[in-house]
């Protein structure tokens, strides 16, 4: 077994030494003449250098703990220049949030294009083995910053390639639609969803007033609300999500030939969600949830990664596919109609170095294209182009937003954008315009050949001005009920859970009334549930109920789950066979998953290192338990006397728990719930499980004598990432 670390030094360092060496992403942007030639200047020159701490102009300082007074007890000298500068920066360190998307997560990675898109699209990023690198930022959408990751929301999932031929962003979500066909909608839906204006409550929820208000009159949004409700609203992880561009995109190859396409992105450690308990469990305990574990796995080497595909279509005139409009983003085209074709693989290999610097201030844009990749009319895409570059005025504080080094492409830059606030280029010549001939006609405008991004001719529709959508932006409510249909039982039964939660955290009968009128026109039985669970008549339809057939492709359940960096608890009390669990901790480790050793109290259990204590260790942490035994801590929890076996302070009621801590009775109540898989190995295990009330024989649950078996039959059951035939569904 692994020797327990050593815990870093807690002192001081005294001795002066060079900051660590800037990485080269964190390196200013390099400073061209007009002819593109560097001008020497260093692009390192705001980083941290030297030894000694300093101010922000070099000067060495002896002191930065007290500030310059008259005497040791008498008033602080105005002439404190050093005081004044590190009060006065301090006080602007924070920039605005975004607007949306203000709590994200971000890390670096490398696409690889398999080549299989050459045949429709001329970008060099997707030929085949060209790596690109690429920084991606994950986010919810409603809450601020500091808000919880595990909220029920959408996530986005935004990509910045930086390829040769300049930088291409995909800013996209983990759902295929969206709640509005046209971008003039978007402060509307954003005004309804984020907290009310009055008492600025509830932080980071859909579940309120104006938010049903908004969805169930504004139809459109009925779609993309049943995904909010869906098992896709609580996500297990940022790397078990699946991200969409959502619009149509179109392609263009080398002869001009273009085909437009829907982007997918496909997890290869499949597409896995919470159960809603357990998300709200995880808000308070670890509001950091989605966050720590992208950083742990890119940390521990188990990098994720998503095959990028298209679905492509023919690009003809009424822009619409098997009777789908492509460029409304309310509908999606069901996989089964149109696969998804894998055209590269993303792996995300680094954590960023400083989070503000790199996740905070990147900028992503819709309208970052290269050549072979084009935006379509999609009315709510040509919104967002004037959207994003507008936000980071603010947000970033000028426009010199691309020179920060996260944004900064990587191809070559040579454009004739000048000065501004926070300009950091040393521009060179004098002629920052076209045509000169003082700067020797610089910069010269490329031809196609050498790279250009040229639009191609697409046809537009002629047509009169006019404030209205195609007729086929009419039908709201078809795919709602194609996705419901799709879901299998018990993600049907978690969708009608949400609702009912969501819809009882509304105050107005009124909007909840609306809302199950919206329900009755997707299906009857989600209705009737939902109106049941709130004391409500559900209504009739209104309109004619289509259905189609059910797209597989859209459930989560069945997809596969690799077992590597699965995280599996293995409780053991102060007075029980660590031996034993020493075994299981080292059969976790060689089967690629995380020992997690539970016990009473934090440090050694002999020789096991204690990961987590019985006071913190709660389901949404762990995907399977393993107990070796679990008898009440006697002095980690007062009033327990674990001789006698007679817990006095009993949170939990039933008398089967007698003998067993009653956190780990909480901790298996919760595992058994969630669906996950609960093991004990030898007999002490045996009897925590039996305490706990957990049946022997009931599905995922597993009962082994030896170590290796243990782990064997769990990681068998982590593949499928849940115990769903625990309970039998209501729906189906
Ligand atoms: Fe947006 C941020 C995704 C519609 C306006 N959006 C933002 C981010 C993502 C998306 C992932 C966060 C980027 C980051 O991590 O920095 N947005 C989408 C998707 C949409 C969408 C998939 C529809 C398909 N967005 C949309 C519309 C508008 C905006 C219609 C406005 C007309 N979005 C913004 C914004 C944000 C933003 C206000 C806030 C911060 C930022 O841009 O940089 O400009």
């Amino acid at each position: 077994m692994e020797e327990p670390r050593t815990p870093p030094s807690v002192d001081e360092p005294t001795t002066p030494q060079e900051p660590l060496e800037p990485q080269p992403d964190q390196a200013g942007p390099e400073v061209v003449s007009a002819t593109g030639k560097p001008t020497g200047a260093p692009p390192t020159a705001r980083s941290q250098s030297g030894a000694y701490l300093t101010t922000s102009q070099g000067l060495r300082l002896k002191d930065t703990d007290h500030s310059l007074k008259a005497g040791r007890r008498g008033p602080t000298l105005l002439e404190d220049h050093h005081l004044r500068e590190k009060i006065t920066h301090f006080d602007h360190e924070r920039i605005p949030e975004r607007v949306v998307h203000a709590r994200g997560s971000g890390a670096h990675g490398v696409f690889r294009g398999y080549g299989t898109a050459a045949s429709v699209c001329r970008a060099g990023l997707f030929a085949a083995d060209v790596e690109t690198p690429v920084f991606v930022r994950f986010s919810t959408v409603l809450g601020s910053r500091g808000s919880a990751d595990t909220v029920r929301d959408t996530r986005g999932f935004a990509v910045k390639f930086y390829t040769d031929e300049g930088t291409f962003d995909l800013v996209g979500n983990n759902m295929p639609v969206f709640f509005i066909q046209d971008g003039i909608k978007f402060p509307d839906v954003v005004h309804a969803a984020k907290p009310h204006p009055d008492r600025e409550i509830p932080q980071a929820q859909s579940a309120h007033d104006t938010f049903w208000d908004f969805v169930s009159l504004h139809t459109e949004a009925q779609h993309h609300t049943m995904w909010n409700m869906s098992d896709r609203g609580i996500q297990a992880s940022f790397r078990t999500m699946e991200g969409f561009g959502v619009h149509t995109f179109r392609l263009v190859d080398w002869e001009g030939a273009t085909t437009l396409v829907k982007f997918h992105w496909k997890p290869k450690a499949g597409v896995h969600s919470l159960v809603w308990e357990e998300a709200q469990l995880a808000a308070g305990g670890d509001p950091d949830f989605h966050r720590r574990d992208l950083a742990d796995a890119i940390e521990a080497g188990f990098l994720p990664q998503w095959e990028l595909g298209i679905q492509t279509f023919p690009d003809e005139e009424d822009e619409t596919f098997e009777g789908i409009d492509l460029l409304d983003p309310t509908k999606l085209v069901p996989e089964e109609l149109a696969p998804v074709q894998p055209i590269g693989l993303m792996t995300l290999t680094a954590n960023p170095s400083n989070f503000f610097a790199e996740t905070e201030q990147v900028a992503f844009h819709g309208g970052n294209l290269v050549p072979g990749v084009e935006v379509t009319n999609d009315p709510l895409l040509q919104a967002r182009l004037f959207s994003y570059v507008d936000t980071q005025l603010t947000r970033l504080g000028g426009p010199n937003f691309n020179q920060i080094p996260v944004n900064r492409p990587h191809a070559p830059v040579n454009d004739m954008l000048r000065d501004g606030f926070h300009q950091h280029a040393v521009h060179t010549g004098v002629a920052p315009y076209r045509p000169n001939s003082l700067d020797g006609g610089c910069p010269f405008t490329a031809g196609e050949a050498d790279g250009a991004f040229v639009q191609v001719p697409a046809q537009v529709a002629e047509g009169q001005k006019v404030r209205a959508a195609a007729r086929s932006f009419d039908d709201h409510f078809s795919q709602a009920r194609l996705f419901y249909r799709s879901m299998s039982p018990v993600e049907q039964d978690h969708i009608k859970a949400a609702y009912s939660f969501e819809l009882a955290k509304c105050y107005e009968l009124a909007v909840r009334q609306r809302q199950l009128q919206c329900l009755a026109n997707i299906d009857g039985d989600l209705c009737g549930a939902v109106a049941q669970a709130l004391g409500m008549v559900a209504p009739a339809p209104t309109i004619e109920l289509v259905d189609a057939e059910a797209s597989r492709a859209l459930s989560q359940v069945g997809t596969p789950f690799p077992v590597e960096g699965r995280k599996v608890g293995i409780v053991v009390d102060a007075v029980g066979d660590t031996d034993l669990a020493a075994a299981v901790v080292d059969a976790v480790t060689e089967a690629r998953m995380v020992p997690f050793v539970v016990g009473p109290h934090g440090g050694m259990l002999d020789t096991l290192t204690v990961a987590r204590t019985y006071a913190v260790s709660r389901s949404f942490e762990l995907d399977a338990v393993v107990v070796v035994s679990g008898a009440p801590a006697r002095d980690a929890m007062p009033g327990l006397d674990a001789r006698a076996g007679e817990p006095q302070a009993q949170p939990v009621a039933d008398a089967a728990t007698v003998g067993l801590d009653p956190r780990i009775a909480l901790l298996l109540g919760e595992m058994w719930r969630h669906c996950k898989v609960v093991a004990s190995v030898g007999e002490e295990g045996d009897r925590a499980l039996a305490a706990a009330g957990i049946p022997g024989e009931a599905p995922g649950v597993v009962r082994e004598s030896d170590p290796q078996a243990v782990v064997t039959d769990v990681a068998e059951l982590l593949a499928l990432h849940r115990v769903w035939d625990r309970f039998t569904p209501v729906s189906g």
